[in-house]
């Protein structure tokens, strides 16, 4: 499997409880290599642009209130099938079906505050990254 890139979030609800550097150790301990990384605050427009997929479900108000509550970090993530494999790091959306072991599991508070972001598929991944990084802000 080749070198890939993944776009990451660390959400409002983790980096609340000063989560950012017990998350990072999950994804480097998962051979990912943290390549960009900021701290911002997204506005509820950037928060809806981000999730814009979803709009017109039932969660998405709430959704992008949660996401613009507090800082986020914004990552790019390097490494061997990236995007799966952070995928698997994070766990599944509700952490209550998450496995052991993952970010989800150990961190979140429910589907909505669950600690983390990670793209779904190479397409999204390098829509996302455009969306938060310039190419001079990513080092790999
Ligand atoms: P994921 O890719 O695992 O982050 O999950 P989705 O893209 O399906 O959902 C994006 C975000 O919407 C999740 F992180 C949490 C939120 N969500 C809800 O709050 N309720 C739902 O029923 C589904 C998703």
């Amino acid at each position: 499997m080749a070198i890939q890139r993944t776009f990451s979030i660390i959400k409002p609800d983790a980096t609340r409880r000063n989560l950012t550097g017990a998350i990072n150790a999950r994804i480097e301990e998962a051979g990912l290599r943290v390549i960009a990384q900021k701290r911002v605050h997204m506005t509820r427009g950037q928060a809806e642009t981000f999730y814009g997929v979803h709009k017109e479900r039932p969660f998405f108000g709430e959704l992008v209130g949660q996401m613009s509550a507090g800082p986020v970090v914004v990552q790019v993530l390097e490494g061997e099938d990236a995007i799966a494999r952070y995928r698997g790091v994070m766990g599944a959306t509700n952490p209550a079906n998450a496995d052991a072991g993952t970010i989800r599991k150990l961190f979140a508070l429910s589907m909505g505050e669950n600690s983390v972001h990670g793209s779904d598929a190479p397409e999204t991944a390098a829509v996302e990254i455009a969306q938060w990084f310039s190419g001079n802000e990513i080092v790999g």
